[in-house]
């Protein structure tokens, strides 16, 4: 599968108006989106860094994925995506490779791109994300 790049870095955070204080105010990074992703019951807010984002995660709701993550360990690195040609290729190529896939297709994730998930039990414990904005069959 052909990966150029990694696209995003995910921290799950109790409060995107207090954790973006670090961002902004120690590192002088600009936050150019804050967008809600109802479908994955989060708020989410991003920064760049060259081609790199880090997403900020804030829970919407106490069934939210990063809700669960927070209570179970705390906030702190919650996942990493790579950019990638193709999700659905990217996520089959995996399944033959005998990985646990979370999506078997891509879905609409923040930040409009294409998104999909591989467990992190089949992942070395890293919950893993294919992102793509290119054209998706
Ligand atoms: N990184 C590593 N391990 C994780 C994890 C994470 N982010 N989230 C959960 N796990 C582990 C748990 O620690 C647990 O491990 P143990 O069985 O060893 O205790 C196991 O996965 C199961 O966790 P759980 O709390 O029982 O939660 P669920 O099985 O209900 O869900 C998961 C886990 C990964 C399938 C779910 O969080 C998911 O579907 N995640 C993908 C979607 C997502 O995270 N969306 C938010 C971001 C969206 C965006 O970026 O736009």
């Amino acid at each position: 599968m052909y990966m150029s790049h990694i696209d995003h870095i995910g921290f799950a955070v109790r409060s995107i108006e207090e954790s973006r204080k670090y961002y902004e105010n120690v590192l002088g990074l600009e936050c150019y989106k804050i967008e809600e992703v109802p479908d994955q019951k989060v708020k989410t807010a991003f920064f760049k860094i060259g081609h790199t984002k880090i997403e900020l995660l804030e829970a919407t709701d106490p069934e939210s994925p990063v809700a669960k993550f927070i209570e179970k360990k705390g906030p702190g690195f919650h996942h990493i995506a790579y950019f990638v040609d193709n999700v659905n290729e990217a996520l089959m190529i995996a399944e033959d490779r005998d990985c646990q896939l979370i999506d078997k297709r891509y879905r609409k994730g923040a930040d409009g791109m294409d998104i999909g998930f591989i467990h992190p039990k089949s992942s070395d414990g890293i919950l893993t994300e294919f992102c793509s904005n290119k054209f998706v069959l």
